[in-house]
């Protein structure tokens, strides 16, 4: 079937229309090489490699015809934005690019060089115009988790309206009532933006849509657990990919589909390993699309990724939202519970995480840990020591890397992360 020309609708949204192309041919060939070169796929992945090959097209063209309807669009950056709010009043709720190097040089005229590579890309994308979810936005909204991002919103509000978050540092009561007031505040946001009221009967059915796609991801974490391994590393962090850009119905209903297709692999003892591979997991910062490059390095170094400790992974999908609550009142103190259950680097302390990995280590039936950290990324890179330490203590081999998104560090990667496996492995 021949392709749709986008270009009129990217040209609308004021994208860079020659270097969009450029980046869609880069970003095309990758996919054809890191995903299309798998053996033994699960059918279900062939939704996701559609949804990716259209996530600058059709999906972009959904977002505007539901913008044409009077919904709004939201982009965010950080799993911590209560996206039951948005779902509540029929918004969409978009991640927007932040997991390629294209755009760096815009990025670091406004930013310093050092600065961690998903800020810079996302600020990259935007100066640049290669994000059609950022230009499709209605607003964008950031919070205050790691320095870098808040103090990033501040210029990225000059060339997009971000509304920022204040998520507290610790998680005291005090902490938890500042988060919550957040939330009614972000609600209130909402209402304005739409023009339409968050009720306890739209805030029920926006939380049951979003805990149902977390339910249809914690499903696929289960089944990885399976040895030999059903689905490789790399196919399991796209559907976490693609989870923040799909539309959440559509998505739900294809992943329970990729489960069912799953299930049926560990009753027959169908596997993409071999006896013996090594099972890593992986845990650190988060890897937006198309950041696939520690995971590749692994699997074609002759391991499995079996889970990622990570927000584009089981980090933000491991805690529901209580659907007991009848009030809005309710409803809210669910929604404030759950996002303070979130273990990212930037609390203080954050003892929940390495106890969390252990358990995790545990019960995916991990060899070894490869710790990763975005290259300046504080939160994570000094956290690691921590990780590092208590997963030692117990014997479990731990890598760790600090890489950003440039391909010149792949050999050495891929030297220090054989060596690493070859250690496992004895
Ligand atoms: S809840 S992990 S999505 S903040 S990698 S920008 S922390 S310097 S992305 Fe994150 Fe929310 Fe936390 Fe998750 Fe800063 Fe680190 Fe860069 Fe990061």
């Amino acid at each position: 079937m021949e392709k749709k020309d986008y270009r009129p609708m990217w040209k609308e949204l004021g994208l860079n229309l020659e270097v969009h192309d450029q980046l869609l041919t880069v970003l095309g060939n990758a996919y054809k090489d890191i995903y299309m070169s798998q053996e033994n796929r699960p059918k279900g992945m062939q939704y996701l490699d559609f949804v990716i090959s259209e996530a600058h097209g059709l999906r972009i063209e959904e977002l505007m015809e539901t913008k044409k309807k009077g919904n709004k669009v939201i982009g965010t950056f950080c799993v911590y934005v209560p996206e039951e709010l948005i779902l509540a009043v029929g918004g969409t709720c978009v991640s927007l690019c932040a997991g390629a190097e294209i755009g760096i040089d815009e990025a670091e005229k406004v930013l310093p060089r050092n600065t961690c590579a998903l800020i810079k890309s996302f600020m990259g994308f935007k100066l640049a115009g290669l994000c059609p979810y950022i230009q499709a936005s209605d607003l964008v909204v950031g919070e205050t988790t790691c320095d870098g991002k808040k103090k990033a919103y501040e210029i990225l509000n000059d060339y997009k309206e971000t509304y920022v978050m204040e998520i507290p540092q610790m998680k005291t009561e005090r902490d938890r009532t500042l988060w919550r007031g957040e939330i009614i505040q972000f609600k209130e946001k909402v209402e304005q933006l739409t023009g339409r009221k968050i009720t306890a009967e739209n805030l029920k059915e926006g939380i049951k849509i979003a805990n149902d796609k977390r339910r249809a991801l914690q499903r696929l974490s289960a089944l990885r657990k399976a040895i030999p391994s059903v689905i490789s590393g790399l196919d399991a962090l796209l559907v976490n990919q693609i989870a923040f850009y799909d539309d959440p119905l559509r998505f739900t209903k294809a992943i329970n589909d990729l489960c069912d297709e799953l299930e049926e692999r560990v009753q027959k003892g169908i596997g993409v390993t071999k006896n013996g591979t090594p099972r890593i997991l992986v845990s650190g910062s988060p890897m937006a699309v198309p950041n696939w490059k520690i995971p590749w390095i692994i699997e074609t170094s002759g391991a499995v990724v079996v889970a990622e400790e990570s927000c584009v992974g089981e980090r933000s999908t491991r805690d529901l939202v209580d659907e007991k609550g009848k009030t809005l009142d309710e409803m809210i103190d669910a929604i404030t519970d759950r996002y303070m259950k979130i273990d990212c680097a930037c609390f203080t302390p954050n003892e929940e995480r390495p106890a969390h990995i252990l358990d995790l280590v545990e019960d995916f039936k991990v060899n070894g840990v490869i710790h990763y950290s975005i290259q300046f990324c504080t939160p994570y890179t000094v956290e690691a020591y921590k990780v590092e330490k208590t997963l030692q203590q117990k014997g479990i081999p731990v890598l760790k890397i600090e890489t950003d998104y440039g391909m010149e560090d792949i050999g050495q990667l891929k030297t220090r992360i054989e060596a690493f496996l070859e250690m496992v492995k004895g």
